[in-house]
């Protein structure tokens, strides 16, 4: 498995030849089938999936990587999970997430917005618009990875989608299916699983949508058919199992603040100097590693989101 370095990286290196073969199997098979067939049978996944790389492949632009960041093995990143739907050790999605259905999908984008519309995952996937982004990835409870997805930017779906000027959040909610997600059955959580972001945040470049990791189609256990990827915050943030994405005027609750508002804020952005109330955020622990780490500022992306939160005090804002 080629795991890339953490180098910036030379044009060849953003769209490796696996990749772009790929896509161009993929474009082959879109080709083939018809769009009109597509919709109608939901096929174009399976296709990716028949044409998608048997050996997860590191592929990706690095965004934010530290020189000692490699991309943390798949099988750690496909096995140490957290979501709550399928159980709450992190062994447990990957197990109990194993028959989760994520096809057909729809992923209602409405609310403010001048133009709702139902997508078809299939709208996600087109060869055209997907990139391949290498991220590092902060869990609240202070273990880390490094990641490499696949997905199109949020800012791109909420533009098509035309925000009207009283929109000032965005709500994200995760499917509800409690005889799938044995998880929504249990009190752990307020369910569905929901999250939202301040507009702005949610326009940020960095903010992705994504449907794959390692150059494969996103296995359930980690947010099977969409989720959202949001590197500088905590790991709750970053919401799995995508089914509708909706404009506000007021600040959306969050499954996790409503949970326990004390200890997970509505920002969430990785700090070092504000403690979680029962631990400290200034180190992590890298999976796969021993020693800790040192937590960094907005997880690394300060230069690319800090001024988003300028003259906010981070304290109360945590
Ligand atoms: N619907 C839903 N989304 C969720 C969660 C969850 O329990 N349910 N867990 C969150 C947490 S705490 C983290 S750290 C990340 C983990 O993503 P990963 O398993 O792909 O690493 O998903 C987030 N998204
Ligand atoms: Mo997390």
């Amino acid at each position: 498995m080629p795991i890339r370095s953490n180098h910036e990286p030379t044009s060849s290196e953003i769209t490796p030849e696996t990749l772009y073969v790929d896509r161009r199997t993929f474009l082959a098979a879109a080709g083939a089938i018809g769009a009109g067939a597509v919709a109608a049978l939901g096929g174009m996944p399976s296709l990716v999936a028949a044409q998608q790389p048997q050996e997860p492949q590191a592929v990706g632009k690095p965004y934010g990587l530290q020189p000692d960041d490699k991309p943390t093995p798949w099988e750690d990143v496909t096995t140490y999970n957290n979501f709550y739907e399928f159980g709450t050790d992190k062994g447990d999605p990957s197990q109990n997430a194993k028959n989760f259905k994520t096809r057909p999908w729809t992923v209602r984008v409405d609310g403010l917005v001048n133009k709702p519309a139902d997508y078809q995952l299939e709208d996600f996937l087109k060869p055209s618009v997907v990139e391949d982004r290498i991220y590092r990835h902060r869990c609240v409870e202070a273990w880390s990875m490094v990641i490499p997805w696949r997905g199109i930017p949020l800012a791109d779906m909420i533009r098509r989608a035309e925000p009207n000027s009283k929109a000032k959040f965005v709500e994200f909610t995760t499917l509800m299916d409690p005889k799938q997600m044995p998880g929504e059955r249990s009190g752990v959580l307020p369910w569905p699983y929901t999250e939202g972001l301040r507009l702005d945040e949610a326009q940020n470049p960095l903010a992705l949508l994504a449907v794959g990791v390692y150059g494969r189609v996103l296995p359930n256990q980690n947010g099977a058919p969409l989720r959202l990827v949001l590197p500088w915050k905590y790991g709750f943030k970053s919401i799995k199992s995508i089914v509708r994405i909706r404009l506000t005027d007021a600040m959306p609750k969050t499954a996790w603040n409503q949970a326990a508002a004390n200890e997970y804020g509505f920002y969430s952005n990785v700090n070092p100097t504000v403690d979680h109330p029962r631990w400290s955020q200034a180190t992590e622990r890298r999976i796969g590693e021993f020693f800790k780490r040192k937590t960094l500022m907005f997880n690394g992306y300060a230069e690319q989101v800090a001024s988003m939160y300028t003259g906010m005090d981070l304290r109360k804002n945590f």
